[in-house]
């Protein structure tokens, strides 16, 4: 079992051989970050390409995710142990009347395999739950998904809602989804928008750096 062959399990979305080769790593002694990094998410990614050209679909993109998740849930817990310390706290959302959740997941994940805490909240979240999961949980950046364009407003009066019970300035915002763009952030005064999970590791590093 090599990177290769595992990110080609992750491809084929075969859950029970992702579990099976991670095992097989992690009792080989193989780093456990690089096993997501080198072996999982290239999988991932070559999936993210195949759907964008149409060539691969939701069905099977959900098959590859569960595998990638099997995978990610068995190396979690050897990373937690070695304490890494977190980069920081992340809410994360889908808004309101919005209930895509597989590209939210694919950030979470990534988020998570990169050392950040994540509050996943879920989806259909509304702007008071927004600012109630602020309140408690006092993360240093927030992230919004939308893959409606009719449930793109649902960011921006989220980030009014924010401004209304002055936690605006403590959080940093980043959103994304298929129908957000660079532009839609700055004209809502999100401090950031990012294309895909990998982009949105980066963004979120720089929050907190
Ligand atoms: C899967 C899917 C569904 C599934 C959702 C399953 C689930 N659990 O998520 C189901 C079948 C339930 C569904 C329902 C609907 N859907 Co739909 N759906 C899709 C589809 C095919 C794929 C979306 C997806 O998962 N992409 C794969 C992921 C990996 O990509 P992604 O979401 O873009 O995420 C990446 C980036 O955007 C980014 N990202 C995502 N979130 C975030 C957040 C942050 C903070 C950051 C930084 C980055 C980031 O990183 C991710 C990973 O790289 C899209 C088509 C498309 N091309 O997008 C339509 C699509 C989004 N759906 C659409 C529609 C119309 C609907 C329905 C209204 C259909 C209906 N009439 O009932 C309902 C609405 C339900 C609701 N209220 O939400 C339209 C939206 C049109 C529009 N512009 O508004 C689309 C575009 C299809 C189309 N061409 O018409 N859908």
């Amino acid at each position: 079992m090599d990177f290769l062959e595992l990110s080609d399990y992750v491809l084929a979305g075969n859950v029970a051989k992702v579990a099976e080769g991670t095992k097989w790593m992690l009792e080989h002694g193989v780093e456990p970050l690089s096993i997501i990094n080198e072996g999982l998410i290239p999988g991932m990614n070559t999936v993210g390409v195949l759907f964008k050209k149409g060539d691969m679909f939701v069905p099977e993109v959900m098959r590859c995710a569960k595998a990638m998740s099997g995978g990610v849930a068995l190396i979690k817990p050897l990373i937690a142990e070695r304490d890494i310390p977190s980069r920081g706290t992340v809410i994360i959302a889908t808004v309101r009347g919005d209930l895509h959740d597989i590209g939210k997941n694919l950030v979470v994940m990534m988020l998570e395999s990169q050392g950040f805490r994540v509050v996943d909240l879920g989806v259909n979240i509304s702007p008071e739950q927004f600012v109630s999961a602020v309140e408690k949980h006092q993360p240093q950046v927030i992230g919004m998904s939308a893959l409606l364009t009719t449930t793109m407003p649902g960011m921006s009066e989220t980030i009014k809602a924010l401004e209304e019970a002055k936690l605006r300035d403590q959080v940093k915002i980043m959103i994304g989804g298929a129908p957000v763009t660079a532009a839609f952030a700055s004209q809502i005064g999100a401090d950031g928008y990012a294309p895909d999970a990998g982009s949105a590791v980066e963004l979120c590093g720089s929050f907190v750096a």
